[in-house]
Order: structure tokens, then C-alpha cells, then sequence
């Protein structure tokens, strides 16, 4: 898949536990509005945030984790698009591999999209411990930075 050739580019995966895609089969993964948030142990500690989205996860890292009260902002850096077998993905990255570290799945569940541009993207997350409104906004200087913000 052409999209996840920056993902599957950064890894080996004789050497890493992570998913190469469609390694579960895509017919496998009931598609859908889902959602996840692991909490990355790498050389920086960092919440990844995914959103299924076009069959892939579009993902952020977050060093802070994702904001928890109405109006707080958290720097989110975009970074490649992961499979939706990643979805389930938990488990430790050895030594030597990309972003080698424990992966905890710290909340997951479904979202609904209520909008989307290139630069903007309003959710309600249902998750377990994560349920209200967020905006993503590309800030623009950097590419792939953008700003995500809790808003109800
Ligand atoms: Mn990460």
C-alpha cells in the first residue's frame, strides 16, 4: 500500500513486534471511526494519537499526552501514516529498531467526524477514559505541526 511506504520504510519487521500492513488482512479489520491512543515509552516519552481514516490510521505525537480541559492546547506532530492493525498494537520495540520502546494502548474507541479540511479536523472522541470535542489545526511553519485542542 503506496501510503504506508514511509511507515513500512522505517522498519524491519523480522526485528520489530509491530504489524507490517496487512500482515492481519485488511478484510480482517472491520473498518470504521476508530481510534487510539498509545502511550509510547521511546527515547522521549509520547502519547501517539490515530484516527482511522481513508483505510490507514492518520497519526500525531503528542510529548504531552492529549489535552484533557475545555480550551487546553498540546503541541501534536503529524507523523507517517500506520496501518489499522496497528489499532491493536501493544507490546515492546527492541533496542536498535525505529522508536524503540514499550507501546501501552492508553485509550481507544470510536470517534465521529463533524469536520475535516487539510488543515482542520473536529472530532468527538468516545473512548474509555477520553470522551469530548477536539480540533486538530496545522499551525502552518512547520508542515507538520499542528495544535490539538479540547473544546467541550
Ligand atoms: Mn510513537
Amino acid at each position: 500500500m503506496k501510503k504506508l511506504k514511509e511507515y513500512t520504510g522505517k522498519r524491519n519487521f523480522l526485528h520489530t513486534p509491530e504489524p507490517a500492513p496487512g500482515i492481519a488482512g485488511e478484510a480482517e479489520v472491520e473498518e470504521g471511526g476508530r481510534f487510539v491512543v498509545q502511550e509510547h515509552h521511546a527515547r522521549r516519552l509520547h502519547w501517539d494519537f490515530r484516527l482511522e481514516m481513508d483505510s490507514v490510521l492518520k497519526s500525531w505525537a503528542l510529548p504531552k499526552g492529549l489535552p484533557r480541559e475545555n480550551g487546553e492546547r498540546r503541541l501534536a506532530v503529524e507523523v507517517e501514516d500506520h496501518p489499522l492493525e496497528y489499532l491493536n498494537f501493544q507490546g515492546i520495540i527492541p533496542e536498535g529498531n525505529y522508536g524503540a520502546g514499550k507501546v501501552i494502548i492508553w485509550d481507544r474507541g470510536r470517534y465521529a467526524l463533524l469536520e475535516k479540511t487539510s488543515r482542520k479536523i473536529k472530532v468527538v472522541l468516545l473512548g474509555e477514559l477520553i470522551r469530548g470535542a477536539y480540533v486538530l489545526i496545522k499551525t502552518g511553519k512547520e508542515n507538520n505541526q499542528w495544535l490539538m485542542i479540547k473544546f467541550q
